[in-house]
């Protein structure tokens, strides 16, 4: 009998969403999580250096500055988990502040192998810090790296980067909720959130001038042509930016620009695009620091301090498991 492989499974699981997405009704989809693929991820990472997208600089100042008055909340030592670790160059501030306390695990939670591998290239040397890399997803991660420690080890789970803001509100209440029962009382989560700014800022942040935003939205339909063995016609194909403002969330579509017919094989697919019509690919969403106060009672959680940066509007919340 056939065995099924990994890369096999991969393939059907994606095929299987990319199929069940992009045939719901009304408002066609495709899941934002296969935006990454390697040429998305090094899309992204030039994306996090563009003059119009000021988060991760934010988010990276933040853990600059504050690392050691985040890290004096915390009144033992702590064990460091983190999800979606990508090069770790932020994770640097927080570990060496809590080095200083004594030797300091630090577990990256990563799907990619070549960013968990950056990440202990990046990290690897700071004194009184060892790394032992989880290439799983966040909580089946998260699960294996509480199961392993030992009774009075303590963890503060670092989820930066306002990657929460990619859920929907009641799907991140959902996740924080599953960190939540992973984690003992007394442990920590320090919960990076990108914060509601005037809108024309935040559009450009997702549509800048040199147009990465833009690649970074079509290499989805790239890498379905390449992995499906799809037949989008990219150039036919408009990247939408809009501000949801009563669900406070940047939406990018990839509009339609004429009545279009597409297949893809490995999906056994056939749709037809109207001409205006769009595919929802990512929604980003925007908090109010008291939201995310409250977020932080609904799952479980108390926030013991929130540090905002001035330049670009974006909170550090360190919240207790209690
Ligand atoms: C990863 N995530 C927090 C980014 C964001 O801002 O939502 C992904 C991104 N999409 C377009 N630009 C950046």
């Amino acid at each position: 009998m056939a065995t099924t492989t990994l890369a096999q499974r991969y393939v059907s699981e994606f095929a299987a969403d990319v199929r069940s997405s992009l045939t719901i009704p009304l408002q066609r989809e495709l899941p934002s999580k296969y935006l990454y693929d390697e040429v998305g991820s090094a899309l992204f990472e030039t994306i996090c250096v563009l003059p119009e997208y000021g988060l991760t600089r934010a988010d990276a100042r933040l853990l600059r500055r504050y690392a050691r008055e985040i890290v004096s909340k915390l009144p033992w030592s702590f064990h460091v988990a983190e999800l979606g670790s990508g090069s770790g160059k932020k994770t640097r501030w927080i570990l060496e502040a809590l080095s200083h306390r004594g030797q300091t695990y630090y577990y990256p939670i990563e799907i990619s192998p070549s960013a968990l591998e950056a990440c202990e290239k990046e990290l690897g040397q700071i004194d009184m810090v060892s790394i032992v890399g989880y290439e799983r997803p966040y909580l089946e991660g998260l699960r294996a790296v509480a199961e392993r420690r030992e009774d009075g080890d303590h963890l503060l789970v670092l989820f930066l980067g306002s990657t929460i803001g990619n859920f929907d509100r009641s799907a991140g209440d959902v996740f924080l909720s599953e960190v939540r029962t992973i984690l003992k009382d007394g442990d920590a989560l320090l919960l990076g959130t990108d914060l509601v700014k005037d809108v024309p800022r935040q559009l450009l942040a997702y549509d800048d001038p040199a147009g990465v935003t833009r690649a970074f939205n079509l290499n989805l339909l790239a890498r379905i042509n390449r992995e499906l063995g799809g037949n989008f016609n990219l150039a036919r194909f408009r990247h939408q930016v809009r501000w949801n403002a009563e669900e406070r969330r940047i939406e990018m579509h990839l509009e339609s620009t004429g009545q279009q017919d597409v297949a893809i094989h490995a999906a056994g697919l056939r749709i037809t695009l109207a001409a205006g019509e769009t595919i929802w690919t990512e929604s980003s969403h925007k908090y109010e620091p008291r939201e995310v106060v409250n977020m932080a009672k609904r799952t479980g959680f108390t926030c013991a301090g929130q540090w905002i940066d001035e330049e670009w509007p974006f909170a550090q919340n360190l919240l207790l498991a209690r």
